[in-house]
């Protein structure tokens, strides 16, 4: 495996950073996850510009244009050979010394891309569904460590996930400060009821979910009528169907949270459809690369 290191290409075993790196020290950096369909990055340049918005929010100039930034994770599929793969960017703040400021930090932001093959959930739970269940740990507030940025620090989804798998569930739901719906650790979430969709607002404590977007235009094409709005656990519990989106899940569906059963406790009609919509798409849409 071939890994991008600030410029060049470098073997699994010598893709080294300093553990001066302040994105190894404290978190200090920004992340995407991207995928790659049968030589075609899907929603790429849209993964690139939540990037850069992450990036602005925390201060991090990164060291490429977007442009430059789109050619080097095509270069690195390309480097891998790989026509499906799941795309780790990495910027982090760089060599500094120990202490917090990031003006202290005197070498450039360091730059990785992986390109691995996807792991994902078992088709089992695509087929039977998944069960979730609300987590103590609730989602970072807005106003101290925006989830809408996507940055190195995810201690807050890991304690989350650690939760969740410490009662044998897969994935856990997160509530805001205020006790509403947010998000799953590394997933958004949707539910159906009376055949129209209802997803979480941004603005409560969710990523802006690349998956979730896509969602949301593929059900406004569909005529299915979307609503962002806040929901309660009550709304969950009560809607006829639920799943989760996601880059590496994409759409899966959900058929019990917190031991209430989902409608019927089968993957839903409307999710099913969205998800064989969303497969199609992924098909036909997103940045093309040759081996
Ligand atoms: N919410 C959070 C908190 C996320 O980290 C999503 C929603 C879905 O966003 P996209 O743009 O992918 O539709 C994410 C996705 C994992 C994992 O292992 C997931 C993410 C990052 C790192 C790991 O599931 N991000």
């Amino acid at each position: 495996m071939k890994i991008y290191l600030n410029g060049k290409f470098v073997h699994k075993s010598e893709a080294k950073i300093s553990v001066f790196d302040h994105g190894f020290l404290y978190g200090d950096g920004v992340f995407e996850g991207i995928r790659a369909y049968n030589c075609l990055v899907f929603k790429l340049r849209e993964h690139i510009e939540r990037l850069f918005e992450s990036a602005h929010s925390i201060m991090l100039e990164i060291p490429l244009n977007r442009d430059k930034c789109i050619a080097a994770v095509v270069e690195t599929l390309k480097a891998n050979n790989l026509k499906d793969a799941y795309i780790r960017m990495v910027i982090s703040r760089g060599e500094g010394d120990l202490g917090l400021d990031p003006k202290k930090c005197y070498g450039k932001p360091t730059v990785i891309i992986i390109a691995d093959k996807v792991s994902l959930y078992p088709e089992k739970l695509y087929k039977d569904g998944m069960e979730i269940i609300t987590v103590p740990t609730v989602r970072n507030v807005p106003e101290a460590l925006n989830p809408q940025i996507k940055s190195l620090n995810y201690l807050n989804n890991i304690l989350a996930k650690i939760e969740a798998s410490n009662c044998g569930y897969e994935e856990a739901l997160m509530l805001d400060h205020l006790g509403y719906v947010a998000e799953c650790t590394g997933d958004n979430i949707f539910v159906v009821e009376k055949g129209e969709l209802y997803t979480p607002p941004q603005c409560m404590g969710t990523l802006r979910g690349i998956t979730r977007d896509t969602v949301l235009q593929i059900a406004r094409k569909m005529k299915i009528p979307t609503h962002e709005h806040v929901l309660t656990r009550h709304e969950v519990y009560n809607s006829q169907e639920c799943f989760l989106t996601g880059t590496a899940a994409e759409i899966i569906p959900v058929v019990k949270v917190d031991g209430r059963k989902i409608g019927a406790g089968l993957p839903g009609k409307i999710t099913q459809l969205l998800r064989s919509e969303f497969k199609k798409t992924t098909k036909t849409e997103g940045v093309k690369y040759t081996l």
